[in-house]
């Protein structure tokens, strides 16, 4: 499979998962509230997510941290050490923004949200 299809069939569920979780829980993630999330506001809570997915901090996201399966797992292991860095954790949910951000205007609008 082309690496770039299988990284935004990784990363789509993650960033929809984090958009709606962010939506439920009042919108943390829109910081300015303004009933948007733009690209910097969604980096900031992938960084959140990212550091908080990783709990024995080792700096790595494990298998038994955050369930992703083994073609997620290689779509984000950008640099091909087997293992998924926080940033490459936080890369590929920035990557999954770019895909859902359908207008390409730097924000996500609740059409583009999915739910
Ligand atoms: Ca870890
Ligand atoms: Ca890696
Ligand atoms: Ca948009």
């Amino acid at each position: 499979m082309n690496m770039r299809n299988a990284l935004l069939l990784a990363v789509i569920p993650l960033a929809a998962c984090l958009s709606a979780n962010a939506w439920a829980a009042g919108t943390p993630g829109d910081y300015n509230d303004d009933g948007s999330i733009s690209r910097e506001e969604f980096r900031n809570q992938a960084a959140k997510a990212a550091f908080a997915a990783d709990k024995n901090k080792d700096g790595f996201i494990d298998a038994d941290e955050f369930k992703l399966t083994d073609e997620q797992r290689r779509a984000m292991d950008s640099n091909g050490d087997g293992k998924v860095s926080v940033e490459e954790f936080q890369a590929g949910q920035v990557a999954g923004f770019d895909a859902l951000d359908k207008n390409k205007n730097g924000t996500l609008e609740a059409s583009e949200r999915g739910r």
